[in-house]
Formats: structure tokens, sequence, C-alpha cells
């Protein structure tokens, strides 16, 4: 590593240009957030003497980066969409608001609009012939008391690790649903056990990955949201138990109390005593 040879003053005065502060023009906070980043730019490249090749070679990498629509895997990559909900979950503790499921990162593949259904809903198309999976829930309020009404929107990767809309060869929308919860805040569907999911390994994300020694692996893992009227948003994830990756994504959001330990049910008895519907198909 060199030492940085620009004289702070001389980059401080290019700064104030080239990030509008000499100016009333403009949004004060944008320019302030820009200004502190371009100066950690600068900063970065005197230090380290990048050379103009690998500047170039940075501006061709966000230009395919953007082209491959890959920001945001990226983003969850680099461990930036964990780092949002370890401040939001400071925040909840600052403000004593903790409780309840934990949050954890939404991801880049989301679709919104999925097929909204009463109390339960078939999410797979019958076309991949995965492990049928049954999963439950309830949802509450902090005080445990159910909520009637709130909207459980569901979706997750096939036997593939990957999900519709993003993957030319799934009808739309399968493994992606709405659900409603009934006047018990419980909901229940019926799907397939995803398979975890792996970054495009022709992808930039995944060549950056690579230079710094890395895989791009996810667990099985199954997304949430939760909203009910009147209350505040949850982005949450249950990761399936006994997969190699677990304790090892590459998006880091995997937490303790997000672990589900899928049950298999081969007895009809079990089921029963269970209270599960098989009789929903
Ligand atoms: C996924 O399925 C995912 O959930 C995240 C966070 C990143 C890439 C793929
Ligand atoms: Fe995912």
């Amino acid at each position: 590593m060199s030492h940085n040879i620009i004289n702070p003053a001389e980059l401080e005065k290019l700064l104030n240009i080239s990030c509008g502060l000499d100016t009333k023009q403009g949004n004060p906070r944008f320019k302030a957030i820009l200004h502190r980043l371009m100066g950690d730019v600068c900063r970065t490249i005197d230090e380290f003497d990048i050379t103009d090749e690998e500047f170039w070679q940075a501006v061709n990498y966000l230009n395919v980066l953007g082209e491959r629509k890959e920001v945001a895997l990226l983003a969850a990559g680099l461990g930036l969409e964990h780092f949002l909900d370890m401040r939001a979950d400071a925040k909840e503790k600052a403000a004593s608001l903790h409780g309840g499921t934990p949050r954890t990162i939404e991801g880049p593949l989301y679709v919104a609009n999925a097929p909204l259904s009463d109390k339960f809903a078939r999410m797979d198309d019958g076309k991949d012939d995965g492990e049928p999976m049954w999963l439950y829930g309830q949802v509450t309020d902090p005080d445990n008391q159910p909520i009637a009404g709130a909207v459980v929107d569901i979706w997750h990767a096939n036997t593939l690790g990957n999900y519709s809309f993003f993957d030319s060869s799934q009808t739309d929308y399968n493994l992606r649903r709405r659900i409603k919860t009934g006047p018990d805040g419980r909901y229940a569907v019926r799907s397939i056990i995803p398979s975890g999911y792996g970054c495009p390994p022709d992808g930039p994300t995944q060549a950056l990955l690579n230079h710094v020694g890395r895989h791009g692996n996810r667990p099985a893992h199954i997304h949430f949201f939760v909203s009910g009227p009147g209350f505040k948003h949850l982005t949450t994830q249950i990761n399936l138990s006994g997969d190699p990756y677990l304790w090892d994504d590459f998006a880091f959001a995997t937490r303790d109390e997000l672990i589900a330990d899928p049950v298999k049910v081969t007895d009809e008895k079990i089921a029963q005593q269970r209270d599960i519907p098989v009789s929903h198909t």
C-alpha cells in the first residue's frame, strides 16, 4: 500500500464543487451523502494507488452489474441488506419495541400481487414433483392475540433453487401466494420443499465473490411478508434445518429463531394427532 499523494485541501476543493456544496441549489442531504461517499472513493483510490486500468475495470463491472440486474443480489452478498436489518433491530431495541418473530432480509426475488386466498392456498402448480410441504402458522399481536384478516405473502424457490418470474421454465406466480388469516389468525399452505439458491455462476456477483474466496449459496428458505391492519409490516424467512448452508448463508439471513425443523408425515395417525388437514390438496 502506498501513501496518499494528494493534498487533502486540494481534494476538498474538487469535492466541494463536484458535489454542489458551493451552491444553494439541490438537495442538502443528498449533497452531504454524496460528498462523504466521493471523499471515501477518492481517498481509497489515492491510498491504494488504483491504476487507470483498475478504475475502468470497476466502471465496466458496475455496468455489467446493472445490465444483469444484480445490484440487489450483490447488496445481499456483501451483507448490506443484513446490515439494514441490524440497524432496524438496534433501533427497535433502543425503543424497547422488540419481541415477536424477528425480521430478516427480503432479497431480490420478490414479486408483488401474488394470487390472494382465504386461510389456505396451494402454492405449487403441480409440475415439479418435489416433496409436498405443508406450512401452518398463526399471526398474533404482541400480546399473543390472533390477528384476523392479516395477509401472509409467501414466496420460495422450486426444487432447482429457482424462482418464478426469474426462471422462464416456471409458470407466473408459481410458489408465490398471499393468504388471508382466518378469525383465529391462522393460515395454511400446501407447497413443495424448496432447494437452496445459488448465484448465477456466470454473473458479476459470483465473480466478485470468487475474488474474495466466497461461495454464493443460500440454504433452503421460505420468504414471508406479514401485514395486518394497523400493524407494522414484517419481512422475514424461515430456513430449513439440515441444509449444509444453514449457517453459511452468503446473504447472512439465518437467525436462530427462524429455523424450521420439517416433520416428515408418513402416517395418517400422526397427521391426525398434529391436526394436519390432509384433505387439503
Ligand atoms: C435469494 O433467494 C435470496 O433470498 C436472497 C437474499 C438473495 C438471492 C437469492
Ligand atoms: Fe430467496
